[in-house]
């Protein structure tokens, strides 16, 4: 059972580690309270995640806990799109296991650098 809580750095998170700098990643764009780094399996020419600093499981925890950084996370996901691409991109927030969400620390998928097919 996990004993992390809101907020507070989680010892077993991939993502904690990468905003730690413990963990290697491609780091794009950072404000005070998110990082931006590619992913490691990239679904398009551009395909950068942006993660609030602190842990949360997902967006809609991290909405709840601290609105003002779920803006912050899109904002940095905007300037990404600029600096990496044209400025047009696909944002994707995954939320729960039935969504395709592996990585329990909120994110959200930058998607950008070609035409995207639609759905
Ligand atoms: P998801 O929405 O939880 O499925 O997204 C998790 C993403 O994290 C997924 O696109 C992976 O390719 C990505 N990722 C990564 O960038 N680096 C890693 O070491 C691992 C996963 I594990």
């Amino acid at each position: 059972m996990s004993t992390e809580k809101a907020g507070e750095k989680s010892d077993d998170c991939l993502f904690c580690k990468i905003v730690a700098g413990e963990v290697p990643a491609e780091v794009v764009g950072q404000s005070d309270s998110a990082v931006a780094f590619k992913d490691i399996d990239p679904k398009a020419p551009v395909h950068v995640l942006v993660v609030p600093r602190r842990h949360h499981a997902d967006v809609g925890a991290l909405a709840g806990a601290s609105p003002e950084v779920l803006a912050d996370v899109v904002g940095l996901a905007d300037q990404v799109a600029s600096d990496l691409a044209d400025g047009q991109y696909r944002l994707i927030c995954n939320v729960g296991p039935k969504a395709g969400q592996t990585v329990f620390h909120a994110h959200a998928h930058v998607l950008a650098g070609t035409q995207l097919a639609g759905f």
